[in-house]
């Protein structure tokens, strides 16, 4: 018995050697950071700066001919149909890389290019626009920007600011509301700005095209008080959660007049993501448990029937028998997800697996078949997604184990080998030959340039609470629109005064500090503050848990989190 106690005690303590090894900070880390986020930072420009030398004021840059594309109209649309005459262009990337702008200390381009949209933006166009991506891209960029013009870093020089932002988004966000009227309440999949729907519209949508509206129509109702819409947002997505099969599982495409599946296969990329993806953003945002009771019958569906192992397939909704064994590009977001839902051990084991694709190709390919291990023959594209590097700023933030700084390393050497050319960062056609697309989108500013800085440079994040769209445009976590909120919740001022060993201060950005910040965790008989909804507090254990007492309270949901065996806090929801 005795000699089995100090068997255990050796391992103990090696672990505990190991993990100090670790939390130690490395100077190398700190170089790494600074070097690194120089690095995105100049990919960014690169890219922002062609853009607006050949494409400005049009949507996209077009890298090779060094011209531009008027992609807002084309965007979902694979068939380019009803292409308007009169369209042209909404400066979509300049509205995409305000939040960039911001995050990277920008404040003069930002307040440049606010002002310039805020004279010549308009919406009164003949185009036929993507409801989701005009949603995702243009009204989250929009109130995003002026959420940040308006806060209190007063980034705008005082008086050139008089909402024109806000004033811009509810035109667009009245221009929507045509879209939800429909016997169901789901909207249709495409609106045109200047006529609403037009006669014989496809009555077609997919499940995300519908379902992840909340945040952004959420956020207009606070901003300018009138509620509706968040309300048709809200209506579409209980109509969606309400065709769920007794399993929890939900299909891929719809009919929005008659409420019914028209794809039963159900996943978690392409046509769904982001309605996972905006049940919890939304919760987090708004604090309605309406919202956590749907996102965790939801989550524990996908984990039950669409897992195996750390990879994701698709199952029909309807008997949860496998459909597809094929990893989509898309569905990269997922450990992201995972992160924010207190998940880190899986988000972990299957991020490992996207990274393992995109070391193989050097980027990661749009589909690959799991069951073959191959490239899907014709889905060979990556067009600068950012789903994988967004995955690794949230495990980063969860964990701080910095290999993840070694993936996002290994991500912006990809993008600057094969896809950076003269005029801005190309798209990839085929990852076998790494034959270029003459594409820049406009999520390669931003997201993809934006999570892979905020993976070395967070300072944006710290003492304040965000939840990024699914498009990587920040909202701020605030008391007034939220629904649990308790008094002693101060969003904006609030700081912490933990430090790390001297060397670094702040907190992380996933504290959502929506349970009290404090009188949460009792060790050693002291009062102490608990950080972030997902990780343990900054200072233990190289963020590593050993018990579950080290894991204190999920900030969101209020409960104890536990320490899991690989030694990550979390929610567990499995068990
Ligand atoms: C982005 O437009 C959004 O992240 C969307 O939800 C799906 N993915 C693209 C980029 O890959």
């Amino acid at each position: 018995m005795a000699i089995r106690n100090v068997g255990i005690w050796i391992v103990v303590l090696l672990l505990m050697m190991l993990f100090q090894s670790s939390i130690s900070e490395d100077p190398r880390w700190a170089a790494k950071r600074k070097r690194m986020s120089e690095k995105v930072r100049k990919m960014f420009y690169h890219a922002y700066d062609n853009y607006m030398t050949h494409a400005f004021p049009y949507d996209e840059l077009k890298p090779l001919t060094k011209s531009y594309t008027n992609s807002l109209v084309e965007l979902g649309n694979l068939k380019l149909e009803h292409l308007s005459q009169e369209y042209n262009g909404s400066a979509l990337t300049l509205i995409e890389s305000l939040s960039s702008l911001v995050i990277m200390g920008n404040n003069s381009e930002f307040e440049r290019a606010v002002l310039w949209l805020s004279e010549n933006l308009s919406f009164d166009v003949d185009a036929r626009t993507n409801l989701f991506e005009c949603n995702i891209r243009v009204l989250g960029g929009l109130v995003s920007a002026h959420i940040l013009a308006t806060d209190s870093t007063n980034r705008m020089v005082q008086g050139h600011y008089k909402n024109q932002l806000l004033v811009l988004a509810e035109d667009l966000g009245r221009r929507f509301l045509p879209a939800f009227n429909t016997p169901t309440g789901l909207p249709y999949a495409w609106v045109n700005l200047k006529y609403g729907v037009m006669e014989n519209e496809t009555t077609e949508t997919s499940t995300s095209g519908c379902g992840s509206l909340i945040l952004e129509m959420g956020v207009l109702s606070r901003l300018t008080g009138d509620p509706r819409y968040e309300f048709s947002a809200m209506r579409a997505l209980r109509t969606l959660w309400g065709m769920r099969s007794s399993l929890n599982l939900l299909g891929t495409t719809l009919n929005v007049e008659t409420g019914e599946w028209i794809e039963y296969s159900s996943g978690i990329g392409a046509g769904v993501d982001s309605f996972y993806e905006y049940l919890l953003k939304a919760y987090i945002l708004f604090g309605s448990d309406e919202l956590w009771s749907m996102f965790q019958p939801a989550y524990l569906a996908v984990q039950k029937y669409l897992r195996h192992g750390p990879w994701y397939h698709e199952a029909d909704m309807r008997t949860g028998m496998a459909t597809y064994w094929q990893l989509t590009s898309l569905q990269a977001f997922w450990p992201g997800l995972q992160v924010l839902a207190g998940d880190v051990s899986g988000a972990n084991s299957s991020h490992r697996e996207f990274f393992s694709v995109w070391k193989k190709y050097g980027v990661l390919p749009e589909r690959y078949l799991l069951d073959h291990q191959i490239i899907h023959p014709t889905e060979k594209y990556y067009p600068l997604r950012p789903e994988l590097a967004e995955s690794t700023f949230y495990l980063y933030q969860a964990t701080k184990d910095p290999w993840y700084m070694d993936v996002g390393e290994s991500i912006i050497d990809s993008l600057n080998l094969y896809t950076k050319v003269e005029g801005g960062f190309a798209s990839i056609k085929d990852v076998t030959s790494m034959e270029l697309e003459d594409h820049q989108h406009s999520f390669f500013l931003a997201e993809t340039c934006k999570y892979l800085y905020l993976l070395f440079n967070d300072s944006f994040l710290v003492g304040r609470n965000y939840v990024f769209t699914t498009e990587g445009h920040p909202l701020p976590v605030l008391r007034a629109w939220h629904d649990r909120l308790p008094d002693t919740y101060i969003p904006s001022t609030h700081t912490y005064s933990i430090e790390n060993g001297g060397r670094e201060k702040g907190v992380s950005a996933m504290s959502l500090q929506i349970c009290p910040a404090t009188n949460l965790n009792h060790r050693d008989g002291y009062e102490e503050h608990v950080e972030s909804v997902c990780h343990i507090r900054d200072l233990v254990n190289n963020h590593r848990c050993f018990n579950d007492e080290d894991c204190g309270v999920d900030a969101t949901s209020c409960r104890q989190r536990s320490c899991s065996i690989a030694g990550f806090c979390g929610l567990w929801l499995l068990t």
